[in-house]
């Protein structure tokens, strides 16, 4: 059997196309003022985190669990007071505690002057002027301590586990006369721990405080840059000496490798956020005061910066 006429269904399918077709001309129309965002200040962060933070020095991105964790000297670098604490915000820098998540003020905590940190499965490692220590990520609780006094670490820096077991750790060697002025005490350098046993990783020139270390997975390699040194260097782990692949603005402290040939370090001497890529240095930006060691969320393209001196987290796009 056929019908004489086109069906209810077909009829009203028609129509319902004509509006749909009217309706998105409209749309198309209208969109660039309903729909276009507005344009973003490239000089303002995309947002920024202020509360309970007191000298802040390192931003972590724990993807896991999709939160920063940021630790805080809370007062001097080099001074072993027992109220350093490390606090969590969730993806967009909202506090997710209202009190630190892990406290030196504490009894069951040691935690002086926390800087940088690394992951290695459940266990955060935390630099602490001359110890290296370890806390259950999912709990807070501390798990591990390594005393790096008797290999004479001063200054502890930055932390990162490379991909044989290690967890690498800079000292700067460095202290701070009565007057503030920079003392170097100590050796620049990198330690290793292995089953929670420190040695001596590599030494790097004389005074140049050794800071930022991030691996290189594309170059077998660990990228470092130092306080007090414009250099940029790689060390093989089985070499005997670091090498210089380039230079920058030297005071730098955070470092992020991007991939072989790129990575994206802060320095204090200028205020920047600078990339390295093809053995030259470059500012990315400007304008920020005491950056110190800065986290990165790859998925995002998102760069937390601490900013030491002003109790505050400016989270930056990596472009734009
Ligand atoms: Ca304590
Ligand atoms: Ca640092």
């Amino acid at each position: 059997m056929t019908l004489p006429f086109p069906s209810r269904r077909a009829t009203h399918a028609l129509g319902a196309l004509g509006l749909a077709l009217l309706s998105a001309c409209a749309k198309k129309d209208e969109a660039p003022q309903e729909t276009a965002p507005p344009p973003r200040d490239p000089n303002t962060p995309l947002f920024t985190a202020g509360t309970g933070l007191q000298t802040p020095e390192s931003v972590l991105w724990d993807a896991a669990h999709g939160q920063w964790l940021v630790s805080n000297i809370n007062g001097n670098p080099p001074q072993k007071d027992d109220n350093g604490y490390i606090v969590r915000l969730d993806a967009d820098g909202k506090a997710i505690d209202s009190l630190p998540f892990i406290n030196g003020a504490d009894d069951d905590v040691t935690l002086h002057a926390p800087k940088g940190m690394a992951l290695e499965g459940d266990t955060l490692w935390v630099a602490d002027i001359d110890a290296l220590r370890g806390f259950d990520v999912n709990t807070g609780n501390p798990v591990a301590t390594v005393n790096l006094a008797g290999l004479g670490a001063t200054f502890l820096n930055d932390v990162a586990v490379g991909n044989d077991g290690g967890v690498y750790i800079t000292d700067s060697g460095i202290s701070f006369a009565a007057d503030g002025s920079v003392q170097h005490p100590g050796k620049s350098r990198v330690f290793v721990v292995r089953d929670r046993a420190a040695s001596e990783a590599v030494v790097l020139p004389k005074e140049s405080a050794a800071n930022g270390i991030a691996w290189n997975a594309a170059r077998n390699a660990w990228w470092i840059v130092g306080f007090n040194t414009p250099s940029v260097f790689e060390w093989v782990p089985s070499a005997k000496e670091a090498t210089v692949i380039g230079t920058g603005p030297g005071g730098g402290d955070g470092l992020i490798v991007l991939d072989g040939s790129r990575a994206v370090y802060t320095s204090w001497a200028d205020s920047s956020l600078t990339i390295f890529e093809g053995g030259q240095s470059r500012t990315l930006r400007k304008g920020l005061p005491s950056p110190a060691d800065i986290g990165y969320d790859p998925a995002r393209k998102l760069i937390a910066v601490p900013i030491f001196s002003g109790n505050r987290v400016e989270f930056w796009p990596l472009e734009g």
